[in-house]
């Protein structure tokens, strides 16, 4: 698919897994997940439709660090309470919210520099940046991401700011098809959850409808390939699948939780790997392979 921009904050650009840690009873709150042991990631605003989060909170226990990869877009970043130490690869100009008079400081490239409450500063993108809790007390941060040169400008315009998740589980979801549906091919159940998608049969070739149904928690997507390669071992950036290296057949994209979409591809024999591309997801182990004789 052509996603826009990769985001800071789908926190799932780190290559580790990522685990659900809580679904909140309330459907309009967004589940958290966590990025690292003793950090944790909740998106906060979506706009666009977009299933990555453009505003996400992240928490660090005392002491707890994480890595994250650069990202497409550019990233504001704003230490809410605690502290925060924090090293990438570019110079940062730190601003503070209690002294809007004072001018930036620096915080050099390739150094640990010391963040406090109050503070912000923006990342540009492509930058990736260790973050770890120095202090004795949680740090939390909020991360807000703005299209960076380049990004895709379909992706934003005219949409709600609805967060995705909170509207009806049902009905809303309209087949995005590849192709047209075919009557007389094999139909293929899959089911998706974090993060993991399982065939209910094994696909014997020729036109094939994957019914992908989203028995998860948050959205996912449902990409096919045909590849040689092992279905763990596809090209990666940013703890996404980079799409433009392969042969993709077709894919449905946004499948909201409880929801289900479906398409036709035409199956011939070979090996093909399908997977859901949402940073983070491939890595945390969302993909499965189809052999086709
Ligand atoms: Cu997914």
């Amino acid at each position: 698919m052509r996603r826009a921009g990769i985001t800071l904050a789908a926190l799932l650009l780190i290559g580790a897994p990522v685990t659900v840690l809580a679904q909140s009873p309330s459907s309009s709150e967004p589940p958290s997940f966590e990025m690292a042991p003793g950090v944790t990631a909740q998106g906060l605003a979506f706009v666009g439709g977009s299933q990555e989060p453009a505003i996400v909170r992240l928490r660090f226990d005392p002491g707890a660090s994480v890595d994250v990869e650069g990202s497409s877009e550019i990233s504001l970043v704003t230490i809410d309470s605690g502290a925060l130490t924090v090293s990438t690869n570019v110079d940062l100009t730190v601003y503070s919210a209690s002294d809007p008079a004072a001018a930036g400081r620096n915080a050099p490239a390739n150094t640990d520099n010391a963040i406090q409450a109050g503070e912000y500063f923006v990342v540009p993108p492509g930058a990736p940046g260790h973050l770890s809790n120095p202090g004795t007390a949680e740090t939390v941060m909020s991360i807000a991401n703005l299209p960076g040169p380049g990004a895709d400008a379909s992706a934003s315009p005219g949409a709600s700011a609805a967060p995705e998740g909170s509207g009806s589980p049902t009905g809303s979801a309209a087949p995005t098809s590849a192709s047209s549906p075919a009557a007389d091919g094999q139909q293929v159940a899959a089911s998706e959850t974090e993060f993991a998608i399982t065939l209910a049969s094994a696909p014997a070739g020729g036109p094939t409808t994957f019914n992908v149904k989203n028995d998860g928690t948050i959205d996912h997507e449902f990409v096919i390939v045909r590849t040689d390669l092992p279905e763990d071992q596809l090209p990666q950036a940013n703890g996404e699948v980079i799409e433009d290296q392969l042969e993709s057949l077709g894919e449905v994209e946004d499948v909201a939780p409880g929801t289900s979409k479906s398409f036709t591809v035409s199956l011939a024999p070979g090996h093909y790997v399908v997977f859901c591309n949402i940073p983070g997801h491939y890595p945390a182990g969302m993909h499965e392979e189809i052999t086709v004789q």
